[in-house]
């Protein structure tokens, strides 16, 4: 390593089994995929420097959706392209078995879809197409906001994308496309007739980015990164889909944390449907420059809808193989608002899993991060009366360099029958699952280097707690692959 590159392993903040890139700026995942059998995950980088700019794409690989090797850069911009300002997000599909990108190529004011192609087993070289930009801009009679990342499906022998959109004054929009060929593009319409959406999602956004159109079960889903709101958060919608036109029917938020954003998902080889979403650093662009990392990607969530219409997130099955040293403390010994004993295990590398009986009406907190002389926590707090979950990161710092909130989820599911809260602590990540079908989402960055501690708190009944497991979370990043980049 040369003396002027900073040494990131040195910031106690840094995750260790969220996938990252070896240093460096990172946001969207693009392109998901899974390839002859292993899964790509590629992203928004910026190779120069630990800040947004001169957007390329990183590249990883999986064999298990665990387990992440680095690849090298996989797009960069082109001098003399349509995307020499900047590779922006995009998709990958399969088309006449090679994998395709559609992404977004900036240059000055223009923001443009260009596709490229790969025939490489490990999808490391790219080709972009001579006939880029392959859409010359947004419609003319609309007023767009912005027009930018794609979410590309099959359908009646033809391609569709939609692209995200906005209109003036009205609010976000995704618009359709369709294609014989994946090369010549037509406008088809609006994806959603945006004077009839009754929600926030769309008019409280300038534009929808990042959108993702899919198929689940007999639904379909829509989901949306609503910019430029305060905080930047992703909506969904879920309904049916016909002529080109989707009729929502449920909506909320995927994550009502301020950290979660710019998801996407795709169809692995056994049908479940993936999503990855960028978690947002919540500190300064000035410990960014010094620590040499920003951005993290949330763990890999399967997405469904549930029978209630609302779209439901679960951990998926794998990340049970990073566990390692297990510990199950009884209720009646966590509830008690005591440092947990964790002996060996460090808790700042862990996963938790919580049972909270039904029938009582109990407020349960969680705190994790804890600093030894108490000052730093984060705190989970399930509140049955209120029928909330919420994430509580105003403690989580004694930094001044740190935004804390608090956050909360209103959920039926929280009022009464049993619960399990699953939750992730990753160093400065907190991702929190209510019955594996809700998830809440924070970053704390605890000043105290000792800050790993796990207190368990009820208001009165202790036995609402029956137990608690927690494992120690093993690395999911091969380092040495980070040589090629
Ligand atoms: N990030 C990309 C854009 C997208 C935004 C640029 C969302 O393509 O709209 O880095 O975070």
């Amino acid at each position: 390593m040369s003396s002027d590159v900073v040494d990131v392993t040195a910031d106690h903040h840094r995750p260790t089994f969220h996938f990252l890139p070896p240093r460096n700026w990172m946001n969207d995942p693009n392109g998901l995929i899974q390839w002859q059998g292993a899964y790509h995950l590629f992203y928004q980088h910026n190779p120069n420097g630990a800040f947004w700019g001169t957007m390329h794409w990183g590249h990883a690989m999986s064999e298990d959706l665990v387990h992440w090797k680095h690849m090298p850069i996989a797009l960069a911009p082109s001098a003399d392209g349509p995307d020499a300002d900047g590779v922006f997000s995009g998709c990958a599909v399969d088309v006449h078995g090679a994998a395709t990108l559609m992404y977004t190529a900036v240059r000055g004011d223009d923001q443009l879809p260009c596709i490229a192609t790969s025939h490489d087993d490990n999808l490391a070289s790219w080709t972009k197409s001579d006939r880029n930009p392959v859409i010359p801009g947004p419609p003319e009679e609309l007023q767009t906001t912005i027009f930018r990342d794609h979410s590309v499906w099959r359908e009646d022998g033809h391609w569709y994308q939609v692209i995200g959109s906005g209109i003036e004054g009205k609010g976000g929009t995704a618009l359709v496309y369709r294609s014989p060929d994946f090369e010549e593009w037509e406008f088809v319409g609006s994806l959603v007739d945006v004077d009839a959406l009754k929600t926030d999602i769309g008019r409280d956004a300038t534009g929808w980015e990042c959108p993702d159109f899919f198929r689940s079960g007999d639904s379909y889903v829509l989901t949306v990164s609503m910019w430029d709101r305060h905080p930047l958060r992703v909506g969904y919608f879920t309904g049916t889909y016909e002529n080109n036109r989707f009729i929502p029917e449920h909506e909320g938020l995927v994550d009502p944390g301020a950290s979660f954003y710019a998801p996407q998902s795709f169809s692995d080889d056994s049908g479940r449907r993936i999503m990855f979403g960028w978690l947002k650093e919540s500190r300064s662009e000035e410990a960014h420059r010094r620590a040499g990392w920003a951005g993290v990607m949330s763990l890999p969530r399967e997405l469904t809808v549930l029978d209630d219409g609302s779209l439901g997130t679960a951990p998926v099955a794998e990340i049970a193989e990073l566990r390692n040293a297990h510990l199950r403390i009884s209720g009646d010994r966590v509830a008690n608002g005591e440092l947990l004993p964790l002996g060996d295990i460090r808790g700042n590398a862990i996963e938790l899993l919580v049972h909270v009986g039904s029938g009582t009406r109990d407020t349960v907190t969680i705190d994790v991060l804890c600093s030894r002389d108490g000052r730093e926590s984060t705190s989970i707090v399930l509140d049955r009366e209120r029928k909330t979950l919420a994430l509580d990161t105003r403690r989580s710092s004694e930094s001044a360099d740190m935004d804390g909130g608090y956050y909360s989820l209103e959920d039926e599911r929280c009022g009464d029958g049993p619960i399990a809260l699953r939750v992730y602590v990753d160093h400065s990540v907190v991702e929190v699952f209510l019955n594996d079908e809700r998830c809440i989402t924070g970053r704390a960055y605890p000043a105290a280097v000792d800050a790993s501690g796990v207190r368990v708190v009820t208001n009165d009944e202790a036995a609402s707690v029956e137990s608690i497991d927690v494992w120690s979370m093993e690395s999911s990043i091969d380092d040495a692959s980070g040589d090629r980049q």
